[in-house]
């Protein structure tokens, strides 16, 4: 039976969920329960629960984006995918992603441990935090999704019918697909930019080998359906202490190219290297660990795409029969390192001109040094759309990141 969909409020969900033995059993009767919503993304209605016994999240989706509030409606159905997403994510990488209590598709809310006391990784990156292993595990999570929602692995019958349901994931596609692809290349209405950078903009989106290229990652997004990606997998999708890792929030996912998610990362990891300089006055240490941990971060990949390569290839493509070797693999790497400089090159470009930008660039009040550090970031972006080759490799890639952070560009 379905029942009618309804924002859940602070004053309403005691009495709302109050039922679910899923929450009863972890957390405790409801009269016990203190509810706060934290919800601070683009999208959701996000709700604490603390009981007597313990505490819980409540994500629920709302029927348009918060961001922007009700002119931008938005199916409440990203919650049905963001439970599916999660559930393969769950035995793709075991304990990377949180544990879900319970799944109302009407009510479009997702009941699921409450992790603490972790914090949103970017907000740990701005001030100077670091955390173990953050490449290295992040990298392995990139591998294992890639590898396991492929045809590298996937009964192919399976993999299709997967493919068909996320291929109803179109209002989230869409997003990125305009905010992403498009809207940083054009005055598009909903971007902003910082004051200070309106040379520099002008000057990328003038250039129409930029504008080629990022439609040409558009097209591989669209039409590269090579497995199961989380699909928005940026710093402010994970949450860490400084020893634990849980990636959040795949609302997004859907069958796309097995170098997205990777490439999205890179290109924050890279953000919260361009900002370092406005956030402390010795940047380098941070600076010179963030780099690090990207090298961590493609080692990581690499070792364990190859180690399912060599030991989990069971499904139609690269078959055992045909005997495929390391040149084989190496071929595939370096497709999935392709996109994902591509990738990595128009997520580095929206963050500063497109809707969704970042805190690492947004929390500088100094717009004149803001705008210093983003046109680093915008002139790196566009070498990895149009002279891609530059970023070989993971040294290469940290070579040029080096190089565009001493550049005076503005
Ligand atoms: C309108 S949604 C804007 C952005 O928020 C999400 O987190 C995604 O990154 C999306 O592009
Ligand atoms: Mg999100």
């Amino acid at each position: 039976m379905t029942t009618q969909y309804e924002a859940l409020d602070v004053g309403t969900l005691p009495a709302r969920l109050g039922g679910l033995d899923a929450l009863r059993r972890r957390i405790g009767p409801p009269e016990s329960w203190q509810v706060e919503e934290v919800g601070d993304g683009n999208l959701n209605l996000v709700f604490i629960l603390r009981g007597a016994d313990g505490a819980a999240v409540v994500k629920q989706a709302l029927p348009y984006v918060r961001l922007v509030g009700d002119s931008w409606p938005l199916p409440l159905t990203r919650a049905f995918f963001e439970h599916e997403a999660l559930t393969r994510q769950a035995a793709r990488d075991p304990g990377l992603v949180p544990e879900i209590y319970h799944f109302d598709r009407d009510q479009a809310l997702i009941v699921m441990e409450y992790l603490t006391p972790h914090v949103i990784l970017r907000g740990k990156l701005i001030k100077g935090e670091r955390v173990q292993d953050m490449g290295a595990v992040l990298g392995r999570f990139c591998a294992r999704t890639a590898f396991h929602g492929s045809d590298l692995a996937m009964d192919a019958a399976d993999k299709k019918a997967d493919h068909a349901l996320f291929l109803g994931n179109v209002a989230l596609c869409d997003i990125t697909e305009q905010l992403i692809f498009t809207d940083p290349y054009f005055d598009a209405e909903r971007n902003h930019h910082t004051p200070e950078l309106a040379a520099v903009v002008a000057d990328l989106r003038a250039d129409q080998a930029v504008r080629d290229a990022a439609q040409a990652m558009l097209l591989r997004f669209t039409a590269g359906g090579e497995t199961l990606c989380h699909g928005d997998l940026h710093t402010g999708s994970v949450m860490c202490t400084e020893t634990d890792i849980k990636v959040i929030d795949p609302e997004f996912g859907y069958y796309g190219p097995m170098g997205f998610d990777l490439g999205m990362l890179l290109a924050n990891f890279l953000m919260a290297y361009f900002s370092q300089p406005a956030h402390r006055d010795d940047p380098a240490p941070m600076q010179d660990w963030l780099l690090e941990e990207i090298a961590a971060c493609c080692a990581a990949f690499t070792k364990e795409f190859a180690h399912l390569w060599r030991t989990g290839r069971r499904g139609i493509l690269y078959p055992e029969s045909l005997d495929h070797g390391d040149l084989a693999l190496a071929g595939l790497e370096r497709h999935i390192w392709d996109d994902a400089m591509g990738f990595c090159g128009v997520e580095m470009h929206r963050r500063c001109l497109s809707l969704a930008h970042n805190a690492d660039f947004e929390a500088i009040a100094d717009t004149a040094l803001r705008a210093r550090l983003e046109a680093r970031n915008i002139a790196m972006g566009r070498e990895l759309l149009v002279a891609r080759d530059n970023a070989a490799d993971a040294a290469a890639l940290i070579a040029m990141a080096r190089d565009f952070n001493g550049k005076d560009i503005t």
